[in-house]
């Protein structure tokens, strides 16, 4: 490993601890516990991973691989099952393992969605700070009008970074805002255009609703540009995430998942949880506060990261 990456998975590592006190930890007492593969180990590992978030769906799943993989290779030792364990975990995330984003890019929308208090505005200070550092020029559009704060928030962030911001009032209409930041992105040949967005409104209906407003907005003034649904997604709310990605989903069809605050108090297995159910590409993690604590998502590393 080069030194960046081996940075780079220190940190990540680091900033996984909690969650692998958590997931992991207790998964090594069944592994190293028991002596032999029978029905309380299963049952015993299956209550440890819905514990740890990993959900009844992913869980079962698992489970029942782990099954069909003693039984066939004859695997009779607990501590034999647990290397096949950690291969299934990989092979899970796998399937979501980011298609990097790539800060040299030029001519994209993104459209930064999630319930209120995740992470939006703050991931995508991270984003556009990356992209400036590559040399793009980035446009950020505050499109989350439902409160004065947001707007002001993202200014700030705006004013920190050198970056402009186009923005209304509060109560404005979003889709309004979000037509004059396109018109304005297109005027100024803008290379990367950020969208923030509203967490809340009075029902989540209506939050929804809005959304797609915004997206029909964006979709005939892109000009060159693709447009990208980004879900920013709480890692320590647990199951509440795999709802969200249910609604968001339904509703906007998302491109990719950031999934924050994985160096908070999570439990980690939402991750699978997600992964499994909707195989919705995780772009990146957020393992911190600070910029260089957006990490794109790897399984490999991921799974390491737990697990070594
Ligand atoms: N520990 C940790 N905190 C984070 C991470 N990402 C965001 N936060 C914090 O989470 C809080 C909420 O972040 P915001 O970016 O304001 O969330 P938001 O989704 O824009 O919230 P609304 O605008 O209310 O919808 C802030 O205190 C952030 O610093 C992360 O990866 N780890
Ligand atoms: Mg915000």
């Amino acid at each position: 490993m080069s030194d960046t990456k081996q940075n780079i998975f220190a940190k990540l590592k680091m900033g996984l601890s909690r969650t692998k006190e958590n997931l992991v930890g207790n998964l090594e007492h069944i592994f190293v516990g028991f002596s032999r593969i029978d029905e309380t180990f299963y049952s015993d590992l299956e209550d440890t991973l819905i514990m740890a978030d990993v959900g009844v769906e992913a869980t079962g799943f698992l489970v029942e691989r782990l099954r069909r993989i003693a039984k066939e290779r004859n695997i009779t030792d607990p501590v034999q099952l647990k290397q096949v364990f950690v291969e299934e975990i990989q092979r899970i995330l796998e399937t979501v393992n980011s298609k990097l984003l790539d800060f040299n890019d030029r001519n994209k929308v993104y459209l930064i969605v999630g319930v209120n208090g995740v992470g939006k505005t703050t991931t995508i200070a991270k984003l556009a700070a990356r992209f400036k550092e590559n040399g793009r020029q980035v446009l950020l559009v505050a499109g989350d009008t439902f409160r004065a704060a947001a707007t002001e928030q993202l200014m700030l962030w705006g004013e920190r970074l050198g970056i402009p911001v186009i923005h209304h009032r509060e109560g404005a209409d979003p889709a309004a805002v979000v037509f004059d930041g396109m018109a304005a992105a297109n005027a100024r040949k803008a290379d990367i255009v950020i969208i923030d967005t509203a967490g809340r409104l009075h029902t989540k209906i209506n939050l929804m609703e809005e959304l797609k407003k915004v997206k029909r907005v964006v979709a005939p003034n892109l000009g060159e540009r693709s447009l990208e649904t980004l879900l920013v997604l709480d890692a320590t709310t647990g199951q509440n995430a795999v709802n969200q990605t249910k609604v968001f989903h339904e509703a906007l069809q998302v491109d990719g998942l950031i999934l924050t605050k994985l160096d908070g108090t999570a439990k980690g297995g939402i991750t699978l949880a997600i992964a499994n159910q909707f195989k919705i590409p995780i772009f990146f993690i957020g393992v911190g506060e600070k910029k260089e604590d957006l990490q794109p998502f790897e399984a490999l590393a991921f799974t390491q990261a737990l697990f070594e």
